[in-house]
């Protein structure tokens, strides 16, 4: 997969080196291109923003620089990626937009400040190219760069080969396999007693039935405190007889 990150701060991006994105990079899955937006500007001071038509505080990405990018990045006439760009105002990033973005091959990520991109960035490139505006949530960062990275190590770790045990793809919080809609169970490894506290003494039981069964209770107790919206979305069909006891 190629991704190339355009940002006014390059090394914010340099976390995409190391660890487990750093190493798919290095493997060649990761074909990791960062730029700096201001090589497309051609004044003096490099300049990438200005103040806000109809007033208001802050400053706004000026338009030229990022369709100058993007023509360079990706020639109108040519194949073109999808292009991301994070922004508090957009839709919620998920685990399925996750796997929906590890199916393409080339994603490019725009990096704004918060008071946003010239909105006629996101129309132009609409008009040769899949855009998607996306949040990480309800909160405010200060640009685009963290959430780079958060959606990056999410789609990248979804790429084949990125991950040592694939499997740890399916049973995760958000995953598909048997914990589908829950968070995560709680885990437990050496020594069984640590301060006084025990491994749950099922998980040392060796019954593999009654492991899955406790793991699931955990899970269910753990959605219904911490995010009862998933669970409700569950109660709508998967949950089984022994799940709503729980
Ligand atoms: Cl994707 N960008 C910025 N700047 N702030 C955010 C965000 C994204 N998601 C939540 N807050």
């Amino acid at each position: 997969m190629r991704l190339d990150v355009v940002s006014i701060f390059p090394d914010y991006l340099a976390p995409l080196r190391l660890s487990l994105v750093g190493k798919a990079v290095d493997s060649g899955i990761l074909d990791l291109r960062v730029h700096d937006l201001r090589d497309w500007t051609h004044d003096r001071h490099r300049t990438v923003d200005d103040t806000p038509y109809g007033g208001g505080a802050g400053m706004v990405m000026r338009p030229e620089p990022w369709g100058e990018a993007l023509d360079t990045l990706a020639p109108p006439d040519g194949a073109q990626p999808r292009f991301v760009v994070p922004t508090p105002a957009g839709r919620p990033f998920t685990q399925d937009l996750a796997t929906e973005l590890a199916a393409e091959p080339w994603l490019v990520f725009g990096c704004g400040r918060y008071e946003g991109i010239d909105q006629r960035v996101v129309e132009y490139a609409g008009s040769r190219m899949r855009v998607d505006e996306v949040s990480l949530g309800d909160y405010v960062l200060a640009g685009g760069e963290v959430a780079v990275l958060v959606i990056v190590e999410a789609v990248a770790r979804l790429l084949p080969g990125v991950l040592g045990n694939p499997e740890s793809l399916t049973e995760e919080s958000h995953g598909t396999g048997s914990m589908a809609g829950l968070l995560e169970y709680p885990v437990y490894t050496k020594p069984p007693n640590w301060r006084d506290r025990e491994v749950p003494p099922v998980l040392l039981s060796g019954h593999h039935g009654r492991i899955a069964r406790w793991r699931r209770d955990e899970a269910l107790r753990r959605t219904a405190r911490r995010r009862p919206d998933l669970l409700r979305r569950l109660a709508a069909g998967g949950l089984d007889a022994q799940d709503r006891k729980v």
